[in-house]
């Protein structure tokens, strides 16, 4: 089995404002990945300015900018067996009129900048953004009674 690895997710204002959060958090329940952390962040310019450092150079990053600040954003901690990945499949590539039918963005959205959700690419990004996101006391470990099934012990 992979190794169990915590990701970053955020919820844009697009999934807040077309009250799509719910659906989109009961996908990643479903699968077994574990809600580790989760609160509202209000995202500002340098927050965007480091988190989207990859794309600064872009026509369109000032409005995705402005697009992620229209609202309060849902930042989430998943935990999970090879969970950066897991969660990268189920969100979907990043166009959503060529992302496989079944994820996310093919699912619920149709246009970028607004394809609902952001997740961690890869292990580096994902180390760097929980923490960018969320302080050690905000990731929660506990145990589910369900545990045993999703992660197969004692199966
Ligand atoms: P990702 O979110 O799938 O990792 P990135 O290339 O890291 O994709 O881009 C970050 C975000 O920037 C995308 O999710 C999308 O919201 C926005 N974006 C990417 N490409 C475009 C574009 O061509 N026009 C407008 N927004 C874009
Ligand atoms: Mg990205």
């Amino acid at each position: 089995m992979p190794d169990i690895q915590k990701t970053l997710v955020l919820l844009k204002p697009d999934a807040l404002q077309r009250d799509l959060l719910g659906e989109i958090i009961a996908r990643f329940e479903r699968k077994g990945l574990k809600i580790v952390g989760m609160k509202f962040i209000r995202l500002n310019d340098a927050m965007l300015d480091e988190h989207y450092a990859h794309l600064a150079d872009k026509p369109f990053f000032a409005g995705l900018k402005k697009f992620m600040m229209q609202t309060p954003v849902v930042g989430m901690v998943f935990e999970g067996f090879g969970a950066i990945e897991e969660v990268r499949k189920i969100v979907g590539s990043t166009n959503p009129l060529s992302a496989d039918a079944g994820t996310i963005r093919a699912d619920f959205s149709m246009a970028v900048p607004s394809n609902l959700i952001h997740a961690s690419d890869s292990v580096e990004n994902a180390q760097a953004e929980v923490n960018r996101f969320f302080a050690p006391e905000e990731i929660f470990q506990y145990e589910k009674i369900t545990d045993k099934f999703v992660f197969g012990e004692g199966i």
